[in-house]
Order: structure tokens, then sequence, then C-alpha cells
């Protein structure tokens, strides 16, 4: 229990206004959670999966509206549109509120209200923050156990101080005696997503799923957490976090941001093919770094599990990722076999007859609909691991050496290449960006910028937060990483990638390990320092030559030319929110290429 008045007060004042049944404060043990889980499997939305092939797992079906983030339902509802600016939607935010407490007016009526304090990072770490979630699905509270340090323990930490509030509902309050369904939620028009940027509040209404209704992930730990990173001076960024040790057992820290869907989870689990080397994992998708005394970055995982996409996750593909969610995972719109185990498109095994699908039918493979959602999610607790970093918990955090960004192009960008400066690696995160596929959603082969990979997670307005960056580089006697861009994904004239990508990423995770180092030769390009011919490790690499990484590395000054003109167009859009330091990189780069 707590005797934080304010928290109290908050609760009561959310519990008079949704009218719950009831309201129970979560206390985050094993007790609670084994029961929660044994009311949602009699109560039809969950099944317990084979206790001999999936050890404490359960299995939920989604409703079919409601299986992914809701980017244009989520607002950003600072004072003014200027704030939020030109990429996020924006609200005001007492017409927003306004709005949404009508919605809110007893719409827990039926439903127990549970309370959900957590912490986003390692309990008592002073880069760690503290949050209560308020919400009416049992489903949230069983996820947010395993996403985050949640309950008593936390109580006990906060004391009487400060703690970013989030209110969440599925928005489907039950009339006396009206028979729950499997999966409440509101229609897509009654779904928001809402942060206050100036009071640190979160209000989220009508979606159960993922980052919508686990409001520790992407609402608190990115959009909250990059204003209060500005408002502070740190970072608070869409990174994954691992350990690199090397075969003379020196080890790194590195951190990588990429646009989602690019492969961080499998990054951040790599098993390398460079013999003696060493991936082992801190986070997979969110980063929180603070200056330590001595200048160096600090980084901790704010998460404690990771909610990582099914489809395609294979013993082949990510072995660690898979034997992470051995157990004690939660599975969310995968098919469930007829043996009680779970079974997705991409791994590795045939499809047992009379699976059945995320929409509750039997899967028919002729059918050409698949058998698990693409967005479908294991949540599993991070300590599962088998590659977790023994100070994946430190509450001091991991010294970070370099960060990395990257996205999907398959031509232009080099598969590595390395900041001159600071501003020169802020300038090559501003202007991150994938080529959209056929399988994405609209047209193929349009370049979408997304800087930071922070696009759908930038709490305030990204020209301000390009300058935050500047300003981090300028902290007194910081000892700032190194900063590199990678491309797995570049692609020859027939169309075939120039790089094997996984395990294999291990090798230029090594020439960035030894750059750090002061090591590895390196050639000037118009772009950037990019490896010298050899610099890049390819002994035993199948497929590969000389002559096919030169191919990977090439900076062709005509394409990049073209890239030029694309960035004038993306930097047009935050005026004068632009740092005059980004403008002056780029004008140094239409000078390097004769522009
Ligand atoms: O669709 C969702 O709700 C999940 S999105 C997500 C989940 C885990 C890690 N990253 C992401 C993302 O969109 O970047
Ligand atoms: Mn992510």
């Amino acid at each position: 229990m707590t005797n934080n008045q304010k928290l109290k007060q908050w609760v009561q004042e959310w519990a008079n206004w949704c009218q719950p049944e009831s309201v129970y404060w979560c206390d985050g043990s094993e007790a609670e959670n084994k029961r929660l889980l044994d009311e949602m499997v009699v109560g039809g939305m969950a099944v317990k999966l084979n206790e001999a092939k999936r050890p404490n797992s359960y299995y939920f079906q989604s409703d079919p509206s409601d299986v992914a983030r809701v980017e244009d339902r989520t607002f950003i509802c600072s004072k003014t549109r200027e704030e939020a600016g030109p990429t996020n939607n924006w609200a005001d935010p007492a017409e927003m509120k306004k709005s949404m407490r009508e919605l809110y007016k007893s719409c827990m009526k039926g439903r127990t209200m549970y309370v959900i304090p957590f912490s986003m990072g390692p309990l008592g770490s002073n880069i760690a923050h503290i949050g209560v979630e308020i919400t009416d699905s049992p489903y949230v509270v069983v996820n947010m156990r395993i996403m985050t340090r949640m309950g008593q323990k936390v109580l006990d930490v906060l004391g009487d101080g400060d703690f970013v509030p989030c209110v969440h509902s599925v928005g489907a309050p039950l009339a006396p005696g009206q028979e729950d369904v499997k999966w409440p939620c509101a229609p897509i028009e009654k779904k928001y997503i809402t942060h206050f940027p100036e009071t640190h509040e979160i209000w989220s209404y009508g979606s159960g799923y993922g980052g919508n209704a686990l409001l520790g992930k992407k609402c608190f730990a990115l959009r909250i957490a990059s204003v209060m990173a500005k408002e502070q001076g740190w970072l608070a960024e869409h990174m994954l976090i691992l350990g690199l040790t090397n075969s003379q057992g020196e080890k790194k820290y590195i951190t990588a941001a990429f646009p989602s869907a690019c492969g961080k989870t499998n990054l951040a689990m790599l098993i390398p093919t460079i013999p003696g080397w060493k991936v082992e994992c801190v986070g997979d998708d969110i980063s929180w770094m603070k200056f330590g005394k001595d200048g160096q970055l600090y980084a901790i995982n704010p998460e404690a599990g990771f909610f990582g996409v099914a489809p395609f996750t294979s013993m082949d593909t990510n072995p660690n990722a898979m034997l992470s969610c051995k157990a004690n995972t939660i599975f969310t719109n995968v098919g469930l076999t007829p043996d009680g185990d779970i079974w997705w498109e991409g791994i590795g095994t045939e499809c047992p007859a009379g699976t059945i699908n995320w929409k509750n039918k039997v899967h028919d493979p002729a059918s050409g609909e698949p058998c698990a959602h693409p967005n479908a999610r294991f949540t599993a607790p991070a300590f599962q691991c088998p590659a977790i970093d023994k100070d994946w918990e430190n509450p001091a955090g991991v010294p970070i050496s370099a960060f990395l960004f990257g996205g999907r192009r398959p031509n232009t960008v080099p598969l590595v290449h390395e900041a001159t400066s600071w501003n020169h690696g802020v300038f090559m995160g501003s202007i991150v960006s994938s080529e959209t596929t056929a399988a994405a959603l609209g047209q193929a082969g349009i370049v979408r910028r997304d800087p930071f990979a922070m696009l759908p997670f930038c709490g305030y307005n990204m020209g301000d937060y390009f300058g935050h960056w500047i300003t981090v580089g300028q902290h007194a006697g910081a000892k700032l990483p190194k900063i590199f861009y990678v491309n797995w994904f570049r692609k020859d004239e027939n169309g075939k990638f120039l790089w094997p990508g996984y395990g294999d990423n291990s090798r230029v995770l090594a020439y960035i390990f030894d750059r750090c180092n002061g090591k590895g030769e390196t050639v000037e390009t118009a772009i950037g320092k990019v490896p010298a011919p050899k610099a890049i490790n390819i002994d035993g690499l199948a497929g590969m030559d000389q002559a096919k990484m030169a191919k990977a590395l090439e900076v062709t000054n005509d394409e990049w030319k073209k890239e030029v003109t694309l960035i004038d167009e993306h930097y047009a859009r935050f005026g004068n929110h632009l740092p005059k330091e980004l403008t002056a990189e780029l004008d140094g780069l239409k000078e390097r290429l004769g522009m």
C-alpha cells in the first residue's frame, strides 16, 4: 500500500469518474498474476497453453479491429501546434481532455479498475522513472508485469515522490448482466492515444493492444520521456542496447536506432559468425541514457521484457528470441495448434493440421490468409533470453561507446559509414530513412524519413529534438560515443542483397569496435568515413568477395546528389526549428558533392 496522497487522490478521482465495480491495487505477486490469468481463462479471454510444451504461458486473440499501434489516433497535446511540430498529430490539450473526459465517464462500469505502479528501469536507478497506470484490462496488467517492474516494490521506492500518471480504458463498459467479449475495445473513431507533454500525462482510450495500452512502452518511455529528457538533459531513444565482446575478452556497449520492423530484436540478440566474439543483450527497443560523472553516457533498458513480433522469428533467424519465449510468455494473435502450443509463419516447422488462426478459425494454408497476424506478438521476460547481459539490470547503466543509425535502403547508402564529428552524427540521425517495400502500406520504392527512428515516438517538435541532440554534444566534459550509419539492405543490379545480414552483421560490429579503439582503416568520402578495402573481415563468408564488398560500401556522388534533394525537402518541414548546425552539415555535404 502507499501513503502517497497525490497518488491516492488521483486514483480516487478517476474511480469516481469511471465508475468501476471495484478498484484493485496490483501488488505484482506471482499469486496475483496467476489469479488474473486463471480468471481470464475461465472468462474465455485467454487459453492456457500446454504446460508440458509451453509452461506457464497463455494465448490471446484480439478483436480484428485492434491489432497494432494506431498512429492516426495518437496525439501530442502540447499548448500549441508548433510545439508538437510537423511530424505529430496535434490537438488542443483542454479540448482533448474535455472530449476524452466524456468518453471516460462511467467507462469502467461492470469492470475492475486495476492500479499498476511500475518502474521504467531497474528499481531505484537514478536513470529510471516511475509511472502508475490505471486500466480496466487484466490483459494489460499481466503484460505490464512482464514488460516493467511493477507492484508494491515500486510503491515502496516511490514513497511520496512524483510519478507519470497514465490512464487507460478499453472503452467498453458492461451493462448489468451483459456478457463480456474476449477482447473488449472501442471502434476506431473512439480510440485515442494522447500525451500531455506539459504535465507529463498519458490518456489512452479504446484500444487494448500493445503500444496503445501498455503505456510504459511507447507512450511513457519514448513520447513523454523524450520531453523529460529534453527538460533534464538526457536521452530517451528508440534504440536497442547490446554488449559486444571481442576475441580478447574486451567489451563495449553499442546502441542502435532503426525504424520499426528493421530487425532491432534480431541485432540485439545476434549470434556472431566471427569466432571468439560475443553479443549480449541489454535491451531490444528503448534506451534511456544519462551522463555519468566521468562524462560518459550510461544506458539502461527501461523495460523488463520483450514485446516481439512473432512471425518470421525462428531458431534460424533468432534462436535467442525463440528461447526467451519458451515459458512464462503471453502470445497474442499467433496460431494455436491442436496440442495447445503456438505457431506462426516462418517459425520453421510445418503448420500442424487443425491449427486455429488469429481470427479463431481453422487455418487453411490454401486460403492465402496468414495463420498469425503479421503484427502478432510474444511478451516474454528479458531475463529468459540466453544472451541477456550480466549488467542488463545494473542501476548505474552500461557505458555507451557507439551509436548506430540505420534503415532499409536498396541503394545509395553504404553498408557502414562513420560520422566525422558529433554534429555530423546528429545529421546522420536526422536523415534516417527506409524505402517502402511492396509489403508496407502505400507505394513501394518511396523513401520515408524516420529521423532517429523516432518519427512516431517523439513527444515534441522534431526540429527541437534535433536541437537537443546538438546540445547533448556540448555537455561539459562529455566523452561522446562515436556515431555510425549502417544499411544491411543494399541490393545489387539484380535485386539481390549484397550483404548476408543476421549473424554476419557481427563483422560490421567488429569493425565498429575497432574504430572505437582508434583502429580499422577508413577512406574519406563525401558522406563520411567508409571502411577501407579489407577493413571488414569477410574470412569464411560464403558468396562474398572484395568486389562485392566494394559494391556494398560504394558511395556514388550522383546518387547522393539526388539524396540531397530529398533531404532538402525533408528539412524544409522543420522551418526555423531546424538547428543551424544541421543546415551547416547539409551545406557541407553539398559542397563535398560539388553542388
Ligand atoms: O503494434 C504495437 O502495439 C507494437 S509496436 C512495437 C512493439 C515493440 C517494439 N517496437 C514497436 C514499434 O512499433 O517500434
Ligand atoms: Mn520499437
